[in-house]
């Protein structure tokens, strides 16, 4: 009875992520409510909380909030307010989402601390669990960071169940215990649902997915018209959008500015070496084995700049290949004699 693989979708939400970098890095911060976001300039700052901690959250303080009141909340204790610190966080995004990539059959990264991982071929609940738990372990081996994980047949409700329990939680929702699961969850819980949808169904006394799931559909058209539709079918626990790989991050390259602009093939060989190094450990970082496409770049002296690519029928994951195709490519630029000021390459169609 195998005809028709069950799916089986991982969501996995990072726990108080700009917060958790600033711990990973600055032990002294363990244990003390912390807020990343504006200067708080004494309780007069003007901006927001990025985000804050757990132990910060106790005192009711949220991402959002304006930074005065988060000042006034913490006001006699310890706490620690740090600014965004963006290029860190991306950073260290990229290392832990090209750690939990390994693991997908596909792939989505949906914001810098969220992603969905596509784990059908794994075959059973037990085994995503297990994958889950392994997630887990080795974020906290690599970065000391946490994150909590949802599992389900779908990625609204796996992304729904990942909310349940943080920090360092796991839920997971089997095909049979989905209705249950949402049920009586409030009808605030289902994506696009935001504050005044939900409060145009209280009125209509619709609170919970139970209620929207059950409330007549006819009823529901005349209010919400053609998303009412939509609406019932999220209730019912239906998802079936695929987790898609996210292509725009699928390029890795590099490139070099000549100290002296040259001519010489000999450098120009050893120079595209190196970048075609340096690429390949940055693609290995990333996850990916193998690579389809080459593109050169030349930049001459007059900053006139061309690039070139060329895509191999088969997936290549060796270093000579690049290098004797880049070289192909760069050819045919190198026949006037003229100088050149900067060379790069980049690899995609990446798997
Ligand atoms: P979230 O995942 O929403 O929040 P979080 O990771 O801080 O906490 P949780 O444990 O509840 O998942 O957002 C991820 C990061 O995005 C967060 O660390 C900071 C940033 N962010 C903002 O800058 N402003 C905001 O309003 C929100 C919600 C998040
Ligand atoms: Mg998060």
């Amino acid at each position: 009875m195998e005809s028709e693989m069950q799916r089986i979708i991982l969501h996995v939400d990072l726990d108080a992520f700009f917060a958790s970098v600033e711990e990973a890095k600055d032990q002294k911060l363990k244990g003390k409510p912390l807020v990343v976001g504006a200067d708080p300039k004494n309780g007069h700052g003007r901006g927001v909380v990025s985000t804050a901690n757990y132990e910060a959250r106790k005192y009711g303080v949220h991402s959002a909030q304006p930074i005065s009141i988060a000042w006034r909340k913490l006001q006699g204790t310890d706490a620690v307010f740090l600014p965004v610190n963006m290029e860190l966080y991306v950073e260290k995004s990229m290392e832990i989402m090209s750690m939990f990539r390994k693991h997908a059959d596909s792939f989505e990264q949906t914001s810098v601390d969220e992603a969905y991982l596509d784990v059908s071929s794994k075959g059973s609940y037990e085994k995503a669990q297990e994958i889950a738990r392994k997630m887990q372990e080795e974020l906290i081996n690599a970065q000391n960071i946490t994150c909590s994980i949802g599992i389900s047949s779908n990625k609204m409700v796996s992304k729904i169940a990942a909310d349940i329990k943080k920090p360092n939680g796991l839920t997971i929702v089997k095909p049979k215990q989905t209705q249950a699961f949402l049920d009586h969850l409030s009808v605030r819980d289902l994506p696009g649902i935001g504050p005044k949808t939900e409060e145009v169904l209280n009125s209509y006394g619709i609170k919970t997915i139970e209620d929207l799931r059950t409330y007549p559909s006819k009823k529901l058209g005349e209010i919400f018209g053609k998303h009412a539709l939509g609406m019932q079918s999220m209730a019912h626990g239906i998802d079936e959008s695929p987790v898609m790989e996210s292509y725009e991050i699928k390029s890795v390259g590099r490139q070099y500015t000549f100290q002296h602009d040259t001519s010489d093939e000999h450098k120009l060989f050893r120079a595209m070496q190196e970048l075609i190094k340096d690429s390949f450990s940055n693609l290995h970082a990333e996850g990916f084995k193998s690579y389809r496409t080459v593109t050169i770049k030349i930049r001459f002296s007059n900053f006139e700049t061309h690039t070139t690519s060329r895509t191999l029928k088969e997936p290549h994951s060796d270093l000579s290949t690049a290098l004797t195709l880049s070289m192909d490519l760069l050819r045919p630029w190198l026949e006037e004699g003229r100088k050149i000021r900067l060379i790069g390459i980049s690899f995609s169609k990446l798997e």
